[in-house]
């Protein structure tokens, strides 16, 4: 088979292999009420938690703090903040330098079943002018959480009627920073950079100037179905690095076994980290299928430690395979250490047989998913492998 990042010379690629090798650092604010959920999706995502017991989780006191490996080269220091109403104050007031300092990302969760809507979206304009004020660049995903408490036909319009109030609010508290700027002093600027330079000067930003749009999206999220991996995997498909080459991999992977779509999952997660599709893989009909299958092989995983009586941690499978007849067949293994590959194929055994081989012989090149090393270069004009069979 071709194999994957064969043949790279120019300079582009030169220097996406260079990038392989740093880590990079994401900080990430989990905000929202107390109640809202937070902790339930943190833990469930990342700490292999059954929805059902996160009603034992306790309410988080100030901040939580984690520091969450995803693949090898990056890692998520998740900010889980406690959302009593002292603790927002605090970190709107004392800790605001502190907490709103670059920011990768924010993550806004609101209870869809909350009964103080206004003052919901008054702390989260509040939250907002501080994020612009001091992480301009950050990324905003707000969740409309506890989707599942509200009756499937009434889902989709409360969903949009919530998200076109979220965007407005954004909008205003975008806007108030942007006028509050002019009127600050210049002297009062002054103080306040150096009032943060004391405090520590290598961690916190200064305060940036406001731009006027703010990169938001939104999602409506339960714990109780595939939704929730959805939202998460676009979270953390941003952050990943090297995607770039990942992808044109999976490409070549894709081409040369002749797949349909080929998945790649994170190991403890189980979140898309990136996909590749077919032509013909494209009239999928199912659009959801990418979190159904994060949710399914994930509670799989969870059965299996049920079963087996091996904690939910551990491995649980290095392989699965299910042939549909003359439909399609598939085949989820584990692929490098922190990931697992779900590949999807047109019917026919040899086919199947062949591009297990070929995925095997295709890890070296995706080594650099588990740590920061430059993948071996092949010699020019690649190495051979199992060529597919009709
Ligand atoms: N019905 C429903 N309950 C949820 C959902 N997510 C979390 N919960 C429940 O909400 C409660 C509070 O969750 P928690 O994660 O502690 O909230 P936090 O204060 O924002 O961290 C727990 O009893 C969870 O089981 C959801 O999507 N649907
Ligand atoms: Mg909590």
């Amino acid at each position: 088979m071709a194999v994957p990042g064969a043949g790279d010379s120019t300079a582009a690629s030169a220097a996406a292999h260079a990038q392989l090798k740093k880590v990079k650092k994401q900080k990430v604010l989990l905000m929202g009420k107390s109640g809202s959920g937070k902790s339930s999706m943190r833990s469930i995502i990342f700490s292999n938690y059954l929805a059902r017991d996160t009603r034992r989780l306790g309410a988080t006191i100030d901040i939580d703090l984690s520091h969450v490996k995803f693949l090898g080269n990056l890692t998520l220091n998740l900010w889980d903040c406690g959302g009593q109403e002292a603790f927002m104050e605090n970190y709107l007031s004392q800790q605001r330098a502190h907490v709103f300092s670059n920011v990768g990302v924010l993550i806004y969760v609101f209870d869809i079943e909350s009964r103080d809507v206004e003052r919901d979206l008054a702390t989260y304009v509040n939250i907002i002018s501080a994020l612009v004020q001091y992480s301009r660049e950050a990324k905003v995903f707000v969740l409309i959480h506890k989707m599942d408490l509200i009756q499937p036909m009434m889902r989709e319009d409360v969903f949009d009627q919530r998200a076109a109030l979220v965007r407005r609010k954004t909008a205003e508290a975008v806007a108030i920073v942007h006028k509050q700027k002019p009127e600050q002093s210049q002297q009062q600027q002054q103080q306040q950079q150096q009032q943060q330079q004391q405090q520590q000067p290598s961690q916190q930003g200064t305060p940036t100037t406001p731009d006027p749009s703010i990169n938001l999206q939104l999602f409506a999220t339960s714990i109780w179905d595939q939704s929730l991996y959805k939202a998460w995997a676009s979270i953390i498909h941003d952050l990943v690095p090297n995607l770039g080459v990942i992808e044109t991999q999976l490409a070549s992977l894709g081409l040369a076994i002749d797949a349909d779509e080929i998945l790649l999952f994170e190991r403890t997660s189980f979140l898309v980290v990136s996909k590749w599709t077919s032509p013909e893989g494209e009239h999928n009909p199912y659009g959801d299928r990418f979190e159904r299958m994060s949710n399914i092989l994930k509670s799989w995983k969870h059965t299996c430690s049920k079963y087996t009586g091996t904690p939910r941690n551990a491995e649980q499978f290095s392989d699965f395979e299910y042939k549909m007849g003359a439909t399609f067949s598939m085949f989820a293994t584990k692929f490098t250490t922190n990931t697992y590959i779900l590949v999807c194929m047109p019917p026919g055994e040899a086919r199947f047989n062949s591009a297990k081989l070929n995925v095997a012989a295709a890890r070296p090149w995706f080594k650099f998913l588990d740590g920061p090393v430059v993948p071996p270069q092949p010699a020019a004009g690649g190495a051979s492998g199992a060529t597919p069979e009709n």
